[in-house]
């Protein structure tokens, strides 16, 4: 495969090195490098992603966007491959390749403040960036993606067809799920009240996406733009909090390590809100903490989901992977939930010290 793929694009596989990369539970990622060269392969999974094309011609628009307005931003988009297109496919599989960016380090995890701060201007520099782009040129790569009355639908559809020894196994998960069904409630008024604009949002915004300077840790840019296209700005700012806040993830077994940092909250703020201050209107700054209990419930809702299904979506690595995942995130959110006062006082201090 490696040979026939990156022929594609005129490299010799015999003069590099070919290793799994990265973090992602979705693309297989692979670094190529040597010969004084390096770059991140690619394979989109198309299960996931049914119009791997769509997110082909969404980064085409931005970048040419971006190449006119901004052409000193670092826009790491995918090379052309020998025939002039910027993927290739190969018996029915959608590969592309990035220029791996020199001097440039992803963390895994939040250790520090400073990070989160970084990362969160990155992903509002982005949408900031975009503001004037018309969002309608972008196509979706995965329909309602974030569509969170959807994804309880979904949920609901899976508790029906379980099996009596998953859904039992998962009985307190559900139980939980069923309790929280006002953040959905929410969301639909928040919707249906037009309080929020659609914008280029990133739509996956975990830290491993930014590229940080390897000396500084100062942020360069984001990555992985798979799921770049209309959207809200809740989905960024959510997910910055579902898995900057706490410095165990949704991976951890041992709840007890799971807790938030008010430290990494405030960062999140003043980074995204350096940069989209100016955009947010008033009524969508009015949802910035909601962002983080629709994104939390969401993940929880769509990791219970995958494990009444039977682990059809997400990569597992052993039987209840995804109800731990799914029971993770409920902890996640009951002590999101715990802090909203602090948030709100938090968010009111800073809006005071800046006048
Ligand atoms: C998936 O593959 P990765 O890690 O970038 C998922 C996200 C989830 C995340 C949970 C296309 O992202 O929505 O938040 O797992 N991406 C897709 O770890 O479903
Ligand atoms: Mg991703």
């Amino acid at each position: 495969m490696f040979q026939e793929v990156l022929g594609a694009y005129g490299l010799n596989v015999e003069k590099l090195t070919t290793e799994p990369f990265g973090s992602g539970l979705i693309n297989h990622t692979w670094k190529v490098y040597g010969d004084g060269v390096a770059y991140i392969l690619q394979e989109v999974n198309t299960e996931v992603f049914r119009e791997p094309l769509n997110i082909a011609r969404n980064i085409e628009a931005i970048k040419k966007y971006l190449d006119q307005t901004a052409p000193k931003y670092l826009f790491v988009a995918p090379i052309s491959a020998l025939n002039g297109d910027d993927f290739v496919v190969i018996d029915d599989h959608f590969y592309r390749i990035f220029p791996f960016v020199e001097n440039s380090c992803s963390v895994d995890f939040v250790q520090e403040p400073e990070q989160a701060y970084h990362a969160a201007k990155q992903f509002g520099k982005f949408t900031r960036m975009l503001g004037a782009f018309n969002v309608n040129q972008l196509k979706p790569t995965i329909l309602d993606f974030h569509n969170l009355p959807l994804r309880v639908e979904q949920f609901k559809v899976a508790l029906e067809n379980a099996g009596d020894a998953r859904k039992a196994e998962a009985r307190f998960a559900i139980e939980e799920i069923i309790k929280l069904y006002e953040i959905e409630e929410q969301y639909v008024h928040m919707v249906d009240s037009g309080a929020l604009n659609p914008r280029v949002i990133h739509h996956d915004t975990k830290i491993s996406n930014v590229l940080l300077q390897v000396e500084t840790g100062v942020g360069l840019c984001v990555i992985d733009l798979d799921t770049v296209m209309p959207g809200y700005f809740i989905s960024d700012v959510g997910d910055m909090m579902r898995t900057y806040l706490s410095e165990a993830n949704e991976e951890e077994r041992d709840f007890n390590k799971i807790a938030i940092r008010e430290d990494v909250f405030a960062a999140i703020h003043k980074g995204y809100m350096e940069e989209m201050d100016s955009v947010l209107s008033f009524a969508e700054k009015q949802f910035f903490i909601y962002a983080g209990k629709f994104m939390i419930y969401m993940q929880a809702v769509r990791f219970i989901a995958d494990f009444l299904n039977g682990d059809v979506y997400y990569k597992t690595s052993y039987p209840e992977h995804n109800l731990v995942r799914g029971l993770n995130q409920l902890d996640l959110l009951n002590k999101y939930m715990a802090k909203e006062a602090r948030f709100e006082e938090i968010v009111k201090q800073i809006n005071a010290d800046r006048v």
